[in-house]
């Protein structure tokens, strides 16, 4: 059996784990580097395509390697996102079946190009005429915009992504793209006031003040100095590699592609410029606001809101109890609390409905059914020297992810084998669902407390909720402890007082808690929604509907945490409904710099990705499993037995066949209602067979037709 693969070139490493002789972490890790250092940056387990991050532009994105990679078999050409995408488009086509690709891996490691590398081949493949490429063109769009408002530098990446993307594309039986649905996750909008040292706010900010015309910011009272703007961290206002002014022309750009109207792009960049203004709002005792502040009246002017009515807002507070309203006088500190509160929630608010408006644009015009394929881009695990609800958040979200790669992957394979009868040996893995559990459990899980915690009456701080924290989860620990040693909340006195530990699948993670109680209720003073919601501009109203007084509602809206939970519990039944595929991205150093491979960086990822647990199943098992009837309609052309018409059962079909190419017998194993291919490469031998023998026949009546002419 001869097979032409570019799998096994040991110049330049395997391309595929599964071919490593013999395994160990060391050869994973070692065929890993000799790969990176030939810059071939992706490499298989068996489907799963794990890639490096090279941290330099590689000619490998060209429109000639997209029709290389083009309608060829997965395991023919060397490892390439490309062909994970043309897999998935094409079993999405030609099987019917919704995909979506789940791309993984820490901050910085990869994850928000490789989705935009996927989208981009799937665009380029499929469909062709007009108006398919408006469609194409403003799904790409949307990128540029979103990654404006809602990627950032970061310690760990130049544009981290601070939100949560998941993006439905879909298209028709044809396979031609009719358009698409966005939905995010939490934008990490305490960045908008303040920013650890070493980071910047939203790019949006550095990009209009860059790039704008003259024009524009005079109309928008802004100063192209991002040092008058104390929303804009001074340390690393400018990042090396990055050109704002460039930028903001690209987002222009896609904005109009997309389809925003001018009017709109206006209303947009006002509450940006708003933004700016309400950090340079300044406080003081005598009187919280002074009414000669510049800023405040700039403000007003470009939202077009009354400056008494938000002088008010920042000077008292008004708290309705048992049909009374009350009037409290906010203190300093309070007033700039307040002022911090909206310009958060003015951001974060702006940033949804940019994803609401985007969806609006590329929304497919057909009711018919649609095929879809989903992108999950998220923003990756984190642990920073000081990490607060943010990073609780995100972390939690990669949690259940690498939860869903583990039930799939690694629990799932294994039950199926079990399932089809065929001989195995189970391998032993670490199972995260235990650290969902401690964050998540409705009774007594990490949120759940800490809602329980907002929503009690009397005096709440984050002491409180810590309190509790360690009360219940030593507790629970006690308890877990007689049934299993794995507890992951980790108690200790070394911890500074108003911290907790996590042990987390990708490491220990000490949170803060300062913070928690009041990112998790998320509350903003009804007579600031209610001053925004009388601005004479038609964004901001939309922007604060519950500061319309005739809609006076007095129940609380849910707690950030609570929401969260709910949107990551439908998105994981979304990705569980669909056929899974997965990119899993590595960072290869600290340095965001090219050709460094640090092995112990690498290693540790490689572990808590569970890749080793991965290579284990897949070489112990089967690559590829398919239910008889399709194996044996696929491949019945074969073999004369089988062809045209196999009469019995398609198990002794495909038995048939197989002996008939003579595959060896250890390839192959019967299940009770699939057969199992051992090695890609039979698959491969099989596929390369079908190829032929469907060119042969084209032929063959290319004759037969010129015959008759
Ligand atoms: V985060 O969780 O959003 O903070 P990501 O998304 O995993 O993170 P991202 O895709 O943004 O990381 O990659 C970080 C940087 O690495 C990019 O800005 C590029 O400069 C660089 N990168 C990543 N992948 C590639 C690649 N295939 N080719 C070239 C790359 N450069
Ligand atoms: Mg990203």
């Amino acid at each position: 059996m001869e097979v032409k693969t570019s799998l096994l070139d040991n110049m330049i490493g395997v391309g595929d784990m599964v071919l490593i002789e013999p395994l160990s972490e060391d050869t994973f890790i070692e065929n890993l580097k000799k790969r990176f250092d030939h810059n071939e940056i992706y490499t298989y387990i068996g489907s799963v395509v794990i890639s490096m991050n090279p941290y330099k532009s590689l000619p490998i994105y060209t429109a000639e390697k997209v029709e290389e990679y083009r309608n060829r078999n997965f395991y023919e050409l060397s490892p390439h996102v490309y062909a994970l995408a043309d897999e998935a488009y094409r079993s999405l086509r030609e099987q019917d079946k919704d995909q979506c690709i789940l791309i993984t891996g820490e901050s910085g490691a990869g994850k928000t190009e490789a989705s935009k590398f996927v989208m981009s081949y799937v665009a380029a493949v499929c469909g062709k005429g007009q108006e398919v490429n408006k469609v194409k063109e403003q799904l790409l769009q949307s990128n540029p915009v979103l990654e404006a408002f809602g990627n950032a530098k970061t310690v760990r990446n130049d544009n981290s992504s601070r939100f949560g993307k998941y993006m439905d594309i879909e298209f028709d039986f044809k396979g031609d793209p009719l358009g698409g649905v966005i939905s995010n996750y939490l934008l990490e909008k305490s960045r908008v006031v303040k920013q650890p040292r070493g980071e910047r706010n939203f790019h949006i900010f550095y990009q209009l003040l860059s790039g704008a015309s003259d024009d524009t910011l005079k109309k928008l009272k802004l100063d192209r100095d991002f040092s008058k703007y104390n929303y804009l961290s001074l340390d690393s206002a400018t990042v090396n590699g990055l050109d704002d002014a460039a930028s903001f022309r690209t987002v222009r750009n896609a904005m109009q592609i997309v389809g925003f109207m001018e009017d709109e792009v206006q209303s947009i960049l006002e509450l940006v410029a708003a933004v700016l203004k309400l950090g340079n709002i300044e406080f003081k005792p005598e009187s919280r606001c002074n009414g000669y502040d510049e800023n405040l009246k700039e403000m007003c002017e470009l939202l077009g809101i009354e400056q008494s009515v938000l002088e008010r807002a920042f000077s008292f507070r008004t708290v309705e109890a048992k049909m009374e309203k009350m009037s409290t006088t906010l203190n300093v500190a309070q007033a700039y609390y307040a002022r911090d509160a909206l310009a958060k929630n003015l951001y974060s608010r702006l940033f949804s409905w940019l994803v609401n408006r985007i969806n609006e644009s590329i929304k497919a015009q057909t009711k018919s059914r649609k095929k879809v394929m989903g992108v999950l881009d998220i923003y990756g695990f984190e642990i920073f020297e000081d990490n607060s609800f943010e990073q609780f958040i995100i972390n939690y979200c990669n949690e259940k992810l690498q939860q869903i790669f583990i039930e799939l992957t690694l629990r799932e394979e294994q039950e199926e084998y079990v399932r089809e009868g065929i001989e195995w040996t189970n391998i032993e893995y670490f199972n995260n669902a235990i650290i969902c559990d401690l964050i998540e459990n409705n009774k007594n899980g990490i949120l759940a407390m800490l809602d329980e915690e907002c929503l009690r009456p009397g005096t709440v701080t984050d002491e409180t909720f810590l309190d509790k924290l360690n009360t219940v989860c030593a507790e629970h620990q006690h308890f877990e402890s007689r049934q299993s040693k794995n507890s992951k909340f980790l108690t200790d006195h070394s911890l500074p007082h108003n911290c907790f530990r996590i042990q987390h699948y990708a490491g220990k993670v000490l949170y803060r808690v300062e913070g928690f109680v009041d990112k998790n209720n998320d509350l903003l003073y009804r007579d600031l929604s209610q001053a925004m919601y009388k601005a004479n501009h038609s964004l901001i109203k939309i922007l604060f509907p519950e500061g319309n007084p005739a809609k006076v509602n007095l129940k609380r809206p849910p707690t950030a945490g609570f929401q969260f939970k709910a949107s990551v519990g439908t998105l994981m039944k979304n990705l569980l409904s669909k056929n899974p595929n997965y990119i899993r991205c590595i960072k290869p150093n600290d340095k965001k710099a090219a050709h460094i491979f640090t092995d112990s960086l690498v290693c540790h990822q490689v572990r808590y990705l569970g890749l080793m647990e991965n290579v284990r199943v897949r070489r112990a098992g089967y690559a590829f499993r398919q239910a008889y009837e399709p194996c044996l309609e696929r491949y019945k052309m074969l073999c004369k037995q089988t062809w045209p018409h196999w009469k019995g059962p398609a198990r002794g079909g495909v038995e048939v066949l197989l002996t008939d190419l003579q595959v060896p017998a250890e390839e192959f194993a019967y299940g009770r209602s699939k057969i199992f291919i051992r090695n890609p490469r039979t698959l491969f031998f099989l596929e390369e067979k079908r190829r032929q023998c469907l060119e042969d026949l084209a032929t063959l009546i290319q004759k037969i037709y010129r015959g008759w002419k």
